[in-house]
């Protein structure tokens, strides 16, 4: 018999493509508590999928005694209580470097975007304005100071894509790298020296509100903020006074603190480009995803080595 797995809230339908036929398939969208959900006895849920974004605590863990393994559709696991999982012999795994292309594409799309006002000549050009009026030139990234906050296979992937563009990189991280970008020992003075500053850091307690009201006062009113990684990385209530005030020129914003919460405040402002959590959202980039999770899922299940374990658990057994 097939094993079965239990799809946490919200889960992309390309996820579910992929497991069903080999799987017994249960979905929580709409539901609180896997005991709620029809058909579904929680004893024999042997695997729970969860995605980026997907909160999993001690208290669900519990509710599946017979859990095995959590696949995360996504290569950040912030919201998964990794510690509980490692106490209760839950493996736990993730999908990292499928997308991270896609992503840094998506930071560079939504740089691109504020920067260059494209929202606003899209609706120039729909408004039929273009014969009656002169279109309000934008701001180069050419020869500016693009900083980026985590300098990892995401980050890096961004710092490729800036210079392209004719910017030059500088990075601020945990530590300094062997890179030949300019290294900067905290996010305030990689502001100070930047005119874009992109977030490519973790989710978690750790980097909660690393961008907070100083490093975006350090940003400058010419200044640009760019987040495709986690919202809890930046103070939002902060970032809205910033962009309010004119304490910073523009953001480009794919995530949010409190998702799927966007701010009435940042959805009025012009000078801010959104986007609802898409860096991974194309259709190859999400296949290739859904295939790496359920091939960490059929290793476990053969009972090989997983592929993608996350750090603390393929630390833990070398
Ligand atoms: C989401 C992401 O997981 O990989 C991550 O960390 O945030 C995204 O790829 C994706 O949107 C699935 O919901």
């Amino acid at each position: 018999m097939s094993a079965v797995v239990l799809l946490a809230p919200g889960i992309h339908p390309e996820m579910r493509a992929v497991l069903e036929g080999k799987y017994e398939v249960f979905d929580m969208t709409g539901y609180e508590h896997p005991e709620d959900v029809p058909n579904l006895d929680p004893g024999r849920v042997r695997a729970l999928v969860s995605k980026g974004e997907s909160l999993l605590g001690a208290q669900l863990m519990d509710a599946l005694p017979n859990l095995e393994i959590i696949g995360n559709f996504g290569v950040g696991y912030d919201g998964i209580d990794v510690a509980a999982a490692i106490e209760r012999g839950v493996m736990v795994t993730h999908t990292p470097g499928v997308l991270t292309d896609e992503t840094a594409n998506m930071a560079l799309i939504l740089a691109l975007a504020v920067t260059r006002r494209i929202p606003q000549m899209d609706a120039f050009v729909r408004a039929g304005r273009w014969s009656s009026e002169p279109v309000a030139l934008a701001s180069s990234i050419v020869e500016k100071t693009a900083g980026i906050i985590g300098l990892g296979k995401i980050g890096s992937g961004i710092a490729r894509r800036v210079e392209a563009c004719g910017a030059r990189v500088a990075y601020h991280d945990r530590k300094k790298l062997d890179v030949s970008y300019d290294f900067y020992p905290t996010p305030v003075q990689l502001a100070e020296a930047s005119d874009i500053l992109f977030v490519s850091t973790y989710g978690g307690a750790s980097t909660r509100h690393l961008v907070d009201a100083e490093v975006l006062a350090a940003l400058g009113p010419k200044g640009y903020l760019v987040n495709a990684a986690r919202g809890s990385i930046v103070d939002e209530a902060a970032l809205i006074e910033a962009l309010r005030d004119g304490k910073i020129a523009g953001a480009g914003l794919d995530v949010f603190e409190s998702e799927p919460h966007v701010p009435e405040e940042l959805r009025a402002m012009p000078n801010v480009v959104l986007s609802p959590h898409m860096g991974s959202g194309t259709h190859e980039t999400r296949r290739r995803m859904a295939e790496l999770n359920a091939a960490n899922l059929d290793c476990h299940f053969a009972g090989e080595p997983v592929m993608t374990p996350v750090p603390e658990i393929a630390g833990q057994t070398g």
